[in-house]
């Protein structure tokens, strides 16, 4: 109710509006060519860049600095837009956003600078789960709430609040479908290849460990497990060299983002391997964004397991409440859905002895999703 109402009372801004501003050295330097180029849009980034000097010392708006894993894949880029959506000058806020390229040191010194800066808040989303106390004590030191979002920091405590998705349910999820889809269909599972996620981001270490667990307990055979970063070229480049490894040993392939999935289907389609619906291979992923659930209405990926990334409404919720000086929550779960290619095969799952429903793709919900 709380998350609702919240969205309800805050409005988007309009991207010609937007008070972000981004810190990374690259871009700095491109809008002070432009400005030297005298060109409109140059014109433009200055003079945003004085009108945020000006409001944030007049001590108007609250500004948050936000460390930004990356751009990366679909479901980045869909987290970035939410953050720029809310955070911006309409909503009192000057953002601070750093895309940090999936480099952990760069997003310690985006950190360390957000302090240097004396921001009002720091978001977090952790590329990788550990090496985070330190930095996390200065925060505290310099008396900045930080507050963490998607990923989890597992080596300390010290923030204020995580908003976010259970990615070990989610790997629960996708191993029960699986079950539940072989039996259904009377195939037999030969042997499952996973292309995971970035190497130590708690996404990887949750989707893992949930769905192992569930191979473990129907004895089923992964041949491998490899981290495809993310990213369609890594899920590509990974798959071409399972196909060639593993040729005729495997009808499962478990993609840990939509990203990952497109490049593995570039390369079973290069491999002429079939996959999804009518195909030999069945298709698993996770994420479902608007692509990814485009693939899955057209039966070419079999089941994408949600992850929500639009975090940044509850996140302004927690601030909002720090700045009233109320408690605040200080985990908070996404909601998501399991989506589905095939109408009439299966309606329902059940994980750890909860029943949970499938969702059927159709155009509306493509729609709607992000
Ligand atoms: O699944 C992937 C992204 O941490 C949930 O990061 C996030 C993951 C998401 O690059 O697409």
């Amino acid at each position: 109710m709380l998350a609702l109402a919240m969205v309800a009372s805050l409005a988007a801004c309009s991207s010609s509006s937007s008070s972000s501003s981004d810190t990374t050295a690259a871009e700095t330097e491109a809008a002070t060519t432009a400005a030297e180029d005298g060109s409109e849009e140059a014109t433009e980034a200055a003079d945003e860049t004085e009108a945020a000097d000006s409001t944030a010392s007049d001590g108007e708006l609250i500004t948050v600095g936000f460390a930004q894993v990356g751009h990366e894949s679909d479901w980045r880029t869909a987290s970035t837009q939410s953050c720029q959506d809310v955070f911006c000058e309409e909503n009192g806020y000057e953002l601070v956003f750093v895309d940090c390229d999936q480099d952990s040191a760069a997003q310690l010194d985006a950190v360390r600078n957000f302090i240097e800066q004396d921001v009002d808040y720091i978001i977090i989303d952790p590329i990788v789960s550990t090496g985070w106390d330190t930095v996390l004590t200065e925060c505290e030191e310099a008396g900045i709430p930080v507050i963490v979002i998607d990923r989890t920091i597992d080596d300390s405590d010290n923030y204020t609040a995580w908003v976010g998705s259970d990615f070990t349910a989610e790997g629960y999820a996708a191993g029960e479908w699986l079950n539940a889809y072989a039996e259904a269909k009377g195939i037999e599972i030969s042997g499952i290849l996973v292309i995971e996620g970035t190497t130590g981001s708690s996404t990887q270490l949750g989707r893992t460990e949930g769905f192992e667990e569930i191979a473990e307990n129907y004895g089923w055979t992964i041949l491998d497990s490899q981290d495809g970063d993310f990213t369609e070229a890594g899920g590509q480049e990974v798959m071409e060299s399972y196909c060639q490894s593993y040729s005729g040993q495997f009808n499962v392939v478990v993609c840990q983002n939509d990203n990952e999935a497109f490049g593995a289907m570039t390369a079973m389609d290069a491999a002429g391997i079939s996959y999804g619906v009518d195909g030999d291979v069945i298709l698993i992923s996770f994420d479902a964004c608007t692509a990814g659930l485009e693939y899955v209405q057209a039966g070419s990926i079999n089941a994408d397991f949600e992850c929500n990334p639009l975090a940044a409404p509850f996140v302004a919720e927690i601030i909002e409440a720090l700045e009233a000086g109320e408690e605040v929550e200080s985990t908070v779960y996404m909601t998501e859905h399991w989506y589905v290619a095939e109408e009439d095969v299966l309606t329902t799952i059940t994980v750890n002895g909860e029943e949970q429903e499938l969702t059927y793709v159709t155009d509306e919900i493509i729609e709607e999703q992000y």
